[in-house]
């Protein structure tokens, strides 16, 4: 298997975090969208993450990939197939999704836009997107994780968004901020999964 993205990407890092928390072995190909030709031979739209299966089947979308892994892998699936459970989980895990895809389009305006072609109402609303939704996520924090005292795919995704945007753009998530979020991270951020995919070492 072949994970095509870096781990500066939340929505890759996410996909790499499961894949060694399921213990899968993979080969990381750390390519950035700037790299459009080499992605583009993987993924059609030259986005990241896609997953390269050992058969030479190819799945994009971080979402696609993890259904694909937990199915593969049900005993240990980060997100429970069925029920109440599954659903609260897939709900946390949205809302950090969207927290990421705001932030990933406030980078982008910062970075790939001329500055003389910035809309600042409209980077102001992705900021605050960003905020809006980490503060919703901390204030689901119950008992150390997101969901039910225990690490579940919103924990995964959500860690992965926060470490990214402190990485990134860490005016978004001051040192200090989201207390939760952030002690949630810093005891993730010792397992060997979280470590050895941290956006620092990407
Ligand atoms: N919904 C997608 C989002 C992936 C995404 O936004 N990837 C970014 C990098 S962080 C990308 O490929 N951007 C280039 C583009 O969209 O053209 C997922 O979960 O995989």
């Amino acid at each position: 298997m072949q994970l095509i993205g870096g781990y500066g990407s939340p929505f890759v890092r996410r996909v790499g975090i499961t894949l060694h928390l399921y213990g899968i072995a993979f080969e990381h190909l750390p390519l950035s969208t700037a790299d459009q030709a080499t992605v583009e031979r993987f993924s059609p739209l030259g986005r990241i993450p896609a997953l390269v299966l050992d058969g030479g089947e190819v799945l994009t979308d971080s979402s696609a990939i993890i259904d694909h892994l937990d199915e593969m892998h049900a005993d240990r699936a980060l997100t429970p197939r069925t029920g109440p459970e599954r659903r609260a989980i897939l709900a946390l895990t949205a809302l950090a999704l969207a927290t990421g895809d705001k932030y990933v389009a406030a980078w982008y305006e910062c970075t790939a836009r001329p500055e003389s072609h910035r809309w600042t109402p409209w980077l102001e609303r992705l900021q605050r997107q960003v905020r809006q939704g980490l503060c919703a996520l901390e204030d689901r924090i119950d008992r150390d994780y997101l969901y039910g005292g225990r690490l579940t795919q919103a924990d995964v995704t959500t860690v992965a968004v926060l470490d990214a945007i402190r990485f990134d753009m860490q005016d978004l998530a001051p040192e200090g901020s989201y207390p939760k979020l952030s002690a949630l991270s810093a005891r993730l951020s010792d397992l060997p999964a979280f470590a050895r995919t941290h956006p620092q070492g990407a």
